[in-house]
This record gives structure tokens, sequence and C-alpha cells, in this order.
């Protein structure tokens, strides 16, 4: 049985990352603790997206902040429950964290499996830059059965810990692959085909091929298929109301991009370019995504052009 941060000394990881990394781990435990217990209530309130927030996701919001701000890590965090980032004055560690809380917190009450996503960056700041140029590392949580934590540090591949029952991440798989090809899909925005007759074809053509329809309506859940399967292609492209489709780039897609490139997949918007490479202009923009197996990604871009 490995532990987490023995693993991840191992792997040669910088003591500060580690240390961070240790903090979101305990923010994930306190979170999976909330969620077992906690009031799944709507609150009045509403976040940036106009979505309607859970009593859950702005504990998420805070415990995450917390842990953080403990860290003396962060140089700035920003969240996408918040309309700002928040800057911690100096002197204050040399990292940027960005992420959900709890992304898909609307299928709590249906009981399915929801997480938490993050994006660790080097710097004080997020705008003007790309994943590919400063961010260093990111990870993600799995609320289900069982209590996951995934992390891909750059060029140290993609590795998967499970929450035990004396509240340990240890870890279930290493260096996490991605096949090229792929039988599964997870097609997003199934309401695009409605304006969009490529899509509508490109997802009669997966089954029509009698492949493996595996979708929740939950990002984390369904890119974790793909990574625990080895193989998939998750989509989510534009639609006449959401030109830039719906998924966040600096607290969904950029994280993953990270951790799907680390495991020897791809991830393009859907005008081709990787979703490291786009540059973050805008703290809450949106982007599209076809994100998975190598190969699958190209063809369904392509078949979208
Ligand atoms: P749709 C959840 O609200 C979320 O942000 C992602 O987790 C998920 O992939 C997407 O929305 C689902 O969107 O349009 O299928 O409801």
């Amino acid at each position: 049985m490995q532990f987490f941060n023995h693993f991840l000394r191992e792997q040669g990881v910088s003591n500060e990352l580690r240390s961070l990394l240790y903090h979101i781990a305990r923010a994930v435990k306190y979170i999976n603790f909330s969620l077992r217990a906690g009031n799944t209530a709507k609150l009045t309130s509403q976040n940036v997206f106009g979505e309607e927030q859970l009593k859950l996701d702005v504990l998420a919001d805070k415990i995450i902040s917390q842990e953080l701000e403990k860290s003396e890590l962060a140089a700035i965090i920003a969240s996408e429950e918040q309309q700002e980032p928040k800057k911690f004055p100096a002197p204050r560690g040399k990292f940027g964290i960005s992420f959900d809380p709890l992304d898909g917190s609307s299928l709590v009450d249906a009981n399915l499996a929801i997480g938490s996503i993050f994006g660790i960056w080097e710097g004080d700041k997020f705008l003007g830059t790309t994943g590919r140029k400063t961010m260093v590392a990111s990870c993600y949580a799995v609320y289900g059965p069982r209590i996951t934590l995934t992390i891909a540090v750059k060029g140290k591949g993609v590795h998967e810990f499970e929450l035990t029952d004396v509240g340990e991440f240890v870890l279930t798989r290493d260096n996490i692959k991605i096949n090229p090809d792929s039988k599964y899909f997870a097609p997003g925005n199934l309401r695009a085909t409605c304006g969009n007759e490529k899509y509508l074809q490109l997802i009669q053509g997966w089954i029509k091929e009698c492949r493996t329809l595996r979708y929740s309506g939950g990002m984390v859940p369904d890119l974790h298929h793909i990574l625990s399967k080895g193989e998939g292609i998750f989509s989510y492209p534009r639609d006449e109301k959401h030109a830039n489709g719906k998924l966040r780039l600096l607290f969904e897609c950029a994280p993953f991009s990270l951790l799907f490139e680390e495991a020897e997949g791809a991830s393009l918007n859907q005008d081709g370019q990787a979703v490291l490479d786009t540059e973050i202009t805008d703290i809450h923009q949106c982007t599209t995504i076809f994100i998975g197996s190598k190969n699958e990604v190209k063809k369904a871009v392509d078949a979208l052009k």
C-alpha cells in the first residue's frame, strides 16, 4: 500500500507542490464528510452563471478556500462559485489554484456521483496565459461509491488514489494511459443536435457502430470513466445559445486537459485547437471540448468542421 505523500515524493514531486496537493486532499476529505451528512437544500443564491447554489456548493467552496489559505502556498485562488479571484497578501506561496468546488451538484438529489476539480498554476495570475504555459498540475475528486483523487503532475503521469476507511489516500492505479481508439462515447449537449446536423450525424454514427454509451451528466464521473477504462470520448459542442459551449475553461476544461494529455489522450475545442493552448481572457470563460482517446477526438472534431 503506497500512501499519497510517499508516492508523490518518489515521483520527484517538489515539497511545495506535494504540500499543496496534501491540503487539497484534506479539503476533499472534509467535502466528502459534508456530502454524507450534509443538506442538499437549494439556497436562494445563484452563482455567476445564474445557476442555483446548494448549501453544499457554498460549503465546499468555503472548505477549499480555507484549506488553500492554511497551506500558505497560494498566491491567488479562483473558484467557479465566486465572481472574482482572491489574491493573498505577500509573502504568500507561488501557486494559483482554480477550482470547481462541487461539479454536477444538481445531481446530488438524484444521488449520482459528483466531483471537485482543481487546476494548479505557477504565478499569481490567470489572465493572459494558457494551461500549457503555466499549469503545473491538476487533479479531481469523485464522490461516488468510492472516494477517489486522481492527480496529474506535468511530466510525471496520472495516478489515482482512494480514500480508505481510516482517512488515508492510498495509490490504486499509477501511470494511467488512454488508448487512441475507443468503443465508449459520452455525448454532451445533445440539444445541440437540433441545430447542428453534423453533430447529429456524428452521434448516429457512434450508435450505428454499436458503441457503448456512458453519460451521466456529471463531467467528473463521465471523464473519470474514460480514464478508468483507458478509452472513450466526451463531447460538448456549442449551440445557438452557447457560442463557446457551457463548460468552463479555467475551472473544468483546462485541468482535465492537462490530465488527459498526460495520459496520452487529447483535448481539443470545436475549432480544433488544443484546450491547453487557449488563452485565458476571462476567468469565467467557457470552451467547447472534445476530450478522450486521441484518434476519436480528432475524428469527431473533423466531422464537425
Ligand atoms: P448538460 C454539470 O452541471 C456540468 O457543468 C458538467 O458537470 C456536465 O458535464 C455538464 O454540466 C452537463 O451539461 O447540458 O448535459 O446538462
